[in-house]
């Protein structure tokens, strides 16, 4: 499916929900790129819902709440009233907890991850590891769309009110912020099409910079202080990966620490399970030798969980504690540098 054209293919795949009742999910934990594309799709896509696995992260809330997202469960609908899922931001069945249990058909999936942990197929794939965000790679796909309408004067392109298109290219700039880091990834259709997007936005760059990394709670900044306050470091053959176990919020520490420094990894148990911990691993934008993807998939093999992500953002579930989780990470890292 991956060397079919994509545009065709999304083409067809519009072609073919037409008329269908489709739910789109995200990835666990929905954050602010998966509420994005989804929120995307879902306006393309004209009998479709988006439906949640679990509670969003919080940083994803106030775009949610521009966009009028419901927050609604997946779980709380029946398979059989859809004539299918669509599933976003996402292709492992780790971070797709009973979906595959309760018998949902998966008809489409659209992700950026590295295809390392790939377990979930479908008809349309739209997969590209090299996607800075998954708001991009829909991007893409919608843009050609509306320049293919624009040419041939569709009607059906002026269905969709411009205040719709604007929100559409709001939540996909906003997206393209935070999963970039604030554009420390990013390629050259990143620019270009975040240009045009800010333009039909009709916002300013400031508006959107706080829906990409709003405020945090004063919980939220006590917690980033008490886990800063447990960092420990490592160092080895050019590289200090810092790392400590965190209160909540695990992915936000470990962006904080990785601005400064070259790896980290930030534990936290499971709030739901707590022989379960969680991983956040962070490489610095100017590292470019290390795989944390690969990292993150072999402690998750070696402590019965599972891991992946991308090079320089992935991260764990594993049966251990924070602290056994952490020394495996470092281990594997560091035995990763000296093989080469
Ligand atoms: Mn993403």
């Amino acid at each position: 499916m991956a060397s079919n054209n994509p545009k065709n293919l999304f083409s067809k795949f519009l072609h073919f929900v037409r008329g269908k009742r489709i739910a789109i999910t995200m990835h666990r934990e929905a954050d602010i790129d998966s509420v994005a594309s989804a929120y995307a799709l879902s306006k393309v896509i004209p009998s479709s819902e988006i439906l949640f696995l679990d509670k969003p992260d919080d940083r994803s809330k106030p775009l949610s709440e521009k966009l009028g997202v419901i927050i609604r469960m997946l779980g709380d609908v029946k398979p059989s009233d859809y004539d299918g899922l669509v599933v976003v931001d996402c292709s492992s069945h780790a971070l797709l907890p009973s979906v595959k249990e309760n018998g949902w058909k998966i008809i489409a999936v659209f992700d950026h991850h590295r295809k390392s942990g790939k377990d979930v197929s479908a008809d349309f794939e739209f997969i590209d590891e090299e996607s800075p965000s998954c708001a991009e790679l829909i991007a893409i796909l919608l843009d050609n769309r509306a320049e293919k309408n624009e040419s041939a004067k569709s009607v059906a392109s002026t269905k969709s009110s411009s205040i719709e298109s604007a929100l559409i290219s709001f939540a996909l700039a906003v997206a393209f912020i935070s999963d970039t880091a604030r554009f420390s990834s990013g390629r050259k259709e990143t620019f270009e099409l975040f240009s045009k997007l800010l333009k039909k936005s009709g916002a300013t760059y400031t508006d959107l910079l706080f829906y990409a990394d709003p405020p945090r709670s004063d919980d939220k900044k006590v917690a980033l202080v008490k886990a800063l306050q447990n960092v420990r470091y490592a160092y080895s053959n050019g590289i200090l990966v810092a790392f400590c176990e965190a209160g909540s919020s695990e992915s936000d520490v470990a962006e904080t620490l990785v601005q400064r420094l070259d790896v980290a990894f930030v534990a936290k148990t499971d709030s739901q399970d707590n022989s379960i911990t969680r991983i956040s691993g962070r490489v610095n934008k100017n590292i470019h030798t290390i795989k944390l993807n690969e990292i993150m998939r072999q402690v998750g093999s070696e402590l019965g969980g599972q891991g992946g992500g991308h090079y320089k953002a992935a991260g764990a579930r594993v049966r251990a504690s924070p602290q056994e989780a952490l020394k495996k990470c470092v281990e594997i890292l560091f035995q990763r540098l000296t093989v080469g």
